[in-house]
């Protein structure tokens, strides 16, 4: 139960982180350069990123957002609706069986709590009963939560499994690293690119139509509708690159590599946060995933000056290709 409580409740914590920021974080910490050009202050960003910058505009402009898809809407409690398999499959579960099976158990407690205050308050019955055992009574309430636990540890085993199930072969491969304090995508398939991706700021955010705190000014663009091989890393310290509508989050960890596979169903905008307190500036490194029809993603990658069609072969070896940030 605890598992599946887990499962069920921590990107509802991640979708409450990202409710609306208040009122007095709605301005840039000032001493921030966060760039509002394409090409990135950040004296850190690897200087291929810098070269690869200058986007050819004619061919990729960024989606946008649709409301309500991808991001969290106002006065939202509950999870936001889910654009993978593994999102729709967990969001079931919670909505099916664990809604309802915590819902009735409560009640029930709460019906013999009022049952026994009421028919067995000392004035209704002066002369406490003795007895001490009742052999069936103890069965079913040993018995009963057994059958409940097994009834919800089978789907909650079986969506723990699809989780952490490896990408196939073939997959294309996307590194993220969360750098202090913004995040960079890289493309090991596509020529090793890099794009650096930063806040934007609120006023910009608003003209562009997106919601302030969560729009950067380059996002991850990846292929919609097949999966994608998602690695995480840390250039300094752990961050997590987290994006609720996705049912995605993984820990960016300095020194090692995490992997997930992302499948986003359809093209859209989906917004997430570094979900791992990373210092000052923690909550202004959004996470922007924008997916798009294959031939569109390819088009977006020859505009950043990556390659398209080479076979996948040596992905893994393509990554340290140049000298990671991580020491
Ligand atoms: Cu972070």
């Amino acid at each position: 139960m605890s598992l599946a409580a887990a499962l069920a409740f921590a990107p509802q914590a991640m979708a409450a982180a990202a409710a609306p920021a208040p009122a007095a974080a709605a301005a840039p910490a000032p001493e921030a350069p966060v760039a509002a050009t394409p090409a990135p202050a950040g004296s850190a960003a690897p200087a291929d990123a810098a070269a690869a910058a200058p986007v050819d505009k004619g061919s990729y402009s960024p989606m946008k957002p649709v409301d309500g898809k991808g991001q969290p809407v106002a006065k939202g409690w509950t999870f936001q609706d889910q654009y993978s398999p593994n999102g729709q499959e967990a969001l079931r579960m919670h909505d099916y069986i664990l809604m309802p099976v915590i819902t009735v158990i409560t009640l029930f407690v709460l019906l013999l709590l009022l049952l026994v205050m009421v028919r067995f308050r000392r004035s209704a019955n002066p002369v406490a009963s003795k007895t001490s055992h009742n052999t069936t009574i103890e069965i079913i309430w040993t018995v009963v939560p057994v059958l409940i636990l097994v009834f919800v540890a089978v789907p909650s085993i079986r969506l723990l499994a699809h989780q952490y199930a490896p990408a196939p072969k073939g997959a294309l491969t996307v590194k993220a690293t969360g750098y202090q304090w913004y995040w960079g995508y890289t493309y090991p398939d596509n020529g090793g690119f890099e794009v650096i991706s930063n806040i934007l700021p609120d006023a910009e955010a608003i003209k562009r139509g997106e919601q302030p705190q969560l729009a950067a000014d380059n996002r991850m663009v990846v292929p919609a509708g097949e999966p994608i091989r998602l690695q995480t890393t840390g250039s300094d310290v752990i961050h997590a690159f987290a994006v609720p509508s996705l049912w995605f989050k993984l820990d960016a960890v300095p020194g090692r590599i995490n992997e997930k596979v992302l499948f986003i169903k359809e093209p859209g905008v989906y917004y997430g946060q570094c979900s791992e307190l990373c210092g000052a500036r923690h909550g202004y490194m959004p996470i922007v995933v924008e997916a798009l029809p294959r031939a569109k993603f390819e088009e977006w990658v020859k505009a950043q000056g990556g390659t398209v069609g080479a076979p996948a072969t040596a992905t893994a070896a393509a990554a340290p290709a140049k000298p990671t940030p991580a020491a």
